[in-house]
């Protein structure tokens, strides 16, 4: 009966591994930082993503933040490149902002990250 064992435990290794794949990825977008607008000012995920979140600002100091998801870096002028990791954990859609004074239209600059429940964009 050894054999038959051997054959329930991989069976149930396989079946973890492909749940596991099924909706969570490694995700990573490019944004751009301008007065007054990200772009893109939508990003679309899937419970679960390992999201990256390339930044970089084209005039001025901008910040990015996702309150929800504790994310919150400064894209600064001269346009160095920032990274903004963190895992998708919830559904969703979440606001995201300007978390630095950049200018009379400061306020107007936000977008919207939205979580589909997994395997839902594909
Ligand atoms: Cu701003």
């Amino acid at each position: 009966m050894r054999a038959c064992r051997y054959w329930l435990v991989s069976a149930g290794l396989m079946l973890s591994v492909s749940a596991g794949q099924a909706g969570a990825a490694e995700k990573s977008f490019d944004v751009v930082a301008a007065r007054y607008e990200f772009r893109p000012a939508r990003l679309e995920v899937s419970l679960g993503d390992k999201v990256t979140l390339k930044v970089h600002s084209v005039d001025t100091d901008h910040g990015f933040a996702i309150k929800e998801f504790k994310v919150k870096v400064l894209a600064p002028k001269g346009g160095a490149v920032v990274e903004a990791q963190f895992v998708a954990s919830k559904v969703g859609t979440f606001r995201f902002t300007c978390s630095e004074y950049c200018g009379s239209g400061h306020s107007r600059m936000k977008g919207l990250l939205v979580v589909q429940p997994a395997g839902g964009t594909q």
